[in-house]
């Protein structure tokens, strides 16, 4: 394994948490996509070979609970919306190299063939648990059908995650309390025989990991804290139509599928071979990142990191493929200090930033370097102003305005001379602040490198007062000018 500095030999793949194909997308999932895509550029321009891949994730009762609101099949609600996203990134200058979705051929048989590698490695096995079932409506209520309080902390929760209290993954079985969410009906638990996923036996491979794994602390402090708290296995097959078929014996269909948190992560790998099956192996192999030698790095919101450090890696592990590299889990944004909330319309919609007419870049910068990134931040439109206004405006713009507007009156674009000494230096403290933020997973460190450059830049201008010096001068004037193009060019491949 290799955790040499950045960039190293091997391919890169970075990855962003998969958006549910099921909602608008606002500015709190922006934070994770701006994040992931600034870091893959950076990577990119420091040389690393990276391939950048995401996709929509279609399955599970986040999709089909909505899906059914709407009286619209999952299928197509979840298409839908994977459409609306695919046209909603580029326009953030989120570009992914490849943006697939969960329910395509190549990560149903990309998932099909790691759980049959996981049964054949033994880690699968049988046991009977009690699942929730509504009597009235005979039906199983799996993960999001099923509401109650969580038995670790007591907040109300969701079937299959305590999203409101203490973060944690539940098992079936496991919430109390149990209320149907679509009608309301008390549930009860029935007995139910289902496949397990032995997370418990990676005990002493994950905590290595752990002690391995980059980016932000807190992918790796709550994870061990929870494994010193006793791993439980895992309940990968639900009672569910919608969904990745379980893999039966021979091929042979069963009527289950596969629990969504199965599926989704998969989908980082079928991806990243879609991309290769694009561009070619030569190009980009899928298979030297994911199984052979290469540096995968996730991006993800910290409400999933239980299932990136614990669930995930014990899976490729399992399975006979690579570990991550490192997992960078932001916080998470909030609006006048409180949770943005799609159902009380509390939220900056990714459509109507664009629609007031904001160029991405606004919103990127901010996001990027408003607060470092796994702390929780508050959005504030004022805070964006002074920020934009202070430092893309006053400090970056003015400073290369007025280098490159000197250069094209006066010279006609950029004049003859060699970078100085001076700048030279600068520009490379720059570029080493920038590789070391971009090495400490800190992109707001790598963009205030870049802003730190352009203060400098606009020092550099001020003392040296080209305009005093293109009679008494002409030689030192076209120097200066030289070096603020230069410091332009710098600031440009830095942004
Ligand atoms: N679809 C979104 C979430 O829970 C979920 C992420 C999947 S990443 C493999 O935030
Ligand atoms: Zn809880």
């Amino acid at each position: 394994m290799s955790h040499d500095e950045f960039p190293t030999n091997a391919p890169a793949v970075v990855t962003c948490g998969l958006p549910y194909a099921n909602g608008d997308l606002h500015v709190g999932h922006l934070r994770t996509y701006v994040g992931g895509d600034v870091y893959a550029r950076a990577l990119k321009t420091l040389g690393q070979e990276t391939a950048f891949v995401c996709g929509s994730d279609m399955h599970g009762t986040p999709v089909a609970v909505n899906a059914e609101k709407q009286g619209v099949s999952p299928e197509e609600f979840a298409l839908d919306w994977h459409e609306t996203y695919k046209e909603t990134f580029p326009r953030f200058d989120v570009d992914f190299d490849n943006y697939g979705h969960t329910h395509d051929e190549t990560n149903a048989e990309m998932t099909k063939s790691i759980v049959r590698a996981l049964d054949e490695a033994g880690h699968i096995y049988q046991k009977e648990i009690m699942v929730a079932y509504d009597p009235a409506e005979d039906q199983h209520l799996p993960d999001r059908y099923v509401e109650g309080t969580c038995p670790y902390c007591g907040e109300k929760a969701r079937g299959d995650e305590c999203d409101e209290g203490c973060q944690r993954h539940l098992e079936p079985g496991e919430i109390e309390d149990p209320v149907s969410s679509i009608t309301g009906n008390p549930a009860e638990y029935r007995e139910r025989s289902h496949k397990f996923f032995e997370v418990s036996a990676f005990e002493d491979y994950l905590s290595a990991f752990l002690d391995r794994l980059e980016g932000t602390s807190n992918a790796r402090n709550q994870p061990r804290e929870w494994i010193d708290s006793g791993l439980q296995d895992w309940c990968i097959p639900r009672d569910m139509d919608w969904g990745i078929d379980y893999p039966g014996e021979d091929d042979g269909e069963t009527d289950l599928v596969l629990y969504v948190w199965v599926d989704a992560p998969i989908e980082y790998i079928s991806s990243t071979k879609q991309y290769t099956d694009r561009v070619g192996s030569d190009s980009y192999d899928w298979e030297e990142p994911w199984r052979d030698e290469g540096e995968i790095v996730h991006v993800i919101g910290r409400d999933i990191i239980q299932h990136h450090s614990i669930f995930w890696p014990a899976m490729l592990n399992g399975a006979g493929y690579n570990e991550p590299r490192a997992i960078m889990a932001s916080g998470f944004v909030t609006l006048g200090g409180k949770g943005f909330s799609t159902s009380r319309d509390r939220a900056v919609w990714a459509d109507e930033y664009l629609e007031e007419g904001f160029h991405p870049d606004l919103l990127r910068y901010y996001l990027a370097t408003n607060g470092g990134f796994q702390q929780d931040v508050d959005f504030s439109w004022d805070k964006f102003r002074d920020r934009v206004n202070t430092e893309l405006v006053g400090t970056l713009g003015n400073f290369v305005y007025r280098s490159l507007l000197f250069a094209a009156r006066n010279y006609g674009g950029t004049p003859d001379a060699t970078v100085s000494e001076e700048v030279n230096n600068r520009i490379a403290k720059a570029v080493s602040e920038f590789t070391d933020a971009i090495n400490d997973y800190s992109i707001r460190k790598a963009g205030n490198a870049g802003i730190r450059l352009a203060q400098f830049g606009n020092e550099y201008i001020q003392r040296n007062e080209p305009w005093k010096l293109t009679d008494a001068d002409p030689e030192q004037a076209r120097q200066v000018i030289y070096d603020c193009v230069q410091l332009a060019k710098a600031l440009a491949v830095i942004f």
